[in-house]
């Protein structure tokens, strides 16, 4: 089904260290995501960059913690932007580092609560991003969305989450980097992991399957958060944290491709590419494509073969 795609770029590296993710909207852009889009048959809006004020008066007890202005302001930006999107299409967060779903996934989140409908969020990721400001010891806040969804304390600089989510409505895919503080708060948190380890036993559709099931049996709505990291480094080198061990091209068109035919997909984030690391494009052309299998593009328009 044609969708309206409203695009929105959130030029933000103020979540983590190494410059660079600041550029990811502008790359996204050069790689075709809209006329990507369009030749799907999709309506598309680029509602240009969103403008952020920094939120100056924002403080945290960690020190570690850095760029919580830019941090937050960012945040307040795209909660709104999320939930007005949603209004009328479907929105495609264009990053921006992952700090960026602080505010994406809050808007999904007040949207959904507002039409009354249960929010699934699905994490494609190397990290599990369950820390809070508290915990980190990076102070990088690209590591703590996860835990100001569920509603983690030690969030105050940015309010209280809209709407939690509940931890078993939330579906980490494809993890393989864990800090032991996320550790110990993943251990008394109902989330459900599907680390690298059980993607390699299991393989990539029974996993997915049957947290789809779950959003269908809910009548949910589905976020989802696509870090490059959730790839490979050695076929997606457009990132700071890699992370070995990743997906292949293919598993992570499967996922795509599976997400397209469950229909449930409401919004999503495009998070963590540095186009600085990247090579001859390769990487944003990458995640162009992924997208593209997400929109519904197919080798053969048919259902698929049952080998039953
Ligand atoms: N990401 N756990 C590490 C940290 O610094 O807290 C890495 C976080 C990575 C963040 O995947 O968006
Ligand atoms: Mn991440
Ligand atoms: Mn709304
Ligand atoms: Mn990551």
């Amino acid at each position: 089904m044609a969708k309206t795609c409203i695009l929105i770029g959130a030029p933000i590296d103020a979540g983590q260290r190494r410059p660079g993710c600041l550029m990811g909207p502008a790359a996204y852009r050069v790689a075709g995501l809209a006329q990507t889009l369009c030749d799907l048959g999709h309506g598309v809006q680029d509602r240009g960059d969103v403008e952020v004020t920094l939120a100056l008066d924002a403080t945290c007890a960690n020190p570690a913690v850095h760029s919580l202005p830019e941090v937050v302001g960012m945040a307040n930006a795209l909660r709104e932007a999320t939930d007005a999107a949603l209004e009328t299409g479907f929105p495609i967060i264009m990053g921006g580092d992952h700090s960026l779903a602080l505010g994406s996934v809050a808007g999904a989140a007040k949207h959904a609560a507002d039409k009354g409908k249960p929010l699934f969020l699905l994490w494609l990721d190397a990290h599990s991003d369950f820390h809070t400001p508290l915990t980190t010891t990076s102070g990088n806040l690209h590591g703590t969305p996860v835990a100001y969804i569920i509603g983690r304390d030690g969030f105050d600089a940015f309010g209280a989450f809209p709407a939690p989510v509940p931890p078993e409505n939330i579906c980490l895919f494809g993890i393989r980097s864990v800090d032991p503080a996320e550790h110990a708060a993943l251990l008394i948190h109902d989330l459900e992991i599907n680390d690298m380890r059980v993607l390699d036993e299991y393989g990539i559709v029974k996993p997915l399957r049957d947290f789809l099931d779950k959003v269908v049996a809910a009548g949910g709505m589905l976020h989802v958060s696509l870090d490059v990291d959730f790839l490979d480094p050695s076929v997606a080198p457009a990132v700071g944290t890699t992370v070995p061990g990743g997906t292949t091209i293919r598993e992570a068109h499967l996922v795509m491709e599976l997400l397209h035919e469950s229909g449930l997909v409401t919004s999503l984030d495009l998070v963590e590419l540095n186009p600085f690391l990247d090579e001859r494009g390769r990487t944003a052309r990458l995640m162009v494509d992924l997208v593209a299998s997400l929109m519904g593009r197919k080798v053969f328009d048919r259902p698929t073969r049952s080998f039953g």
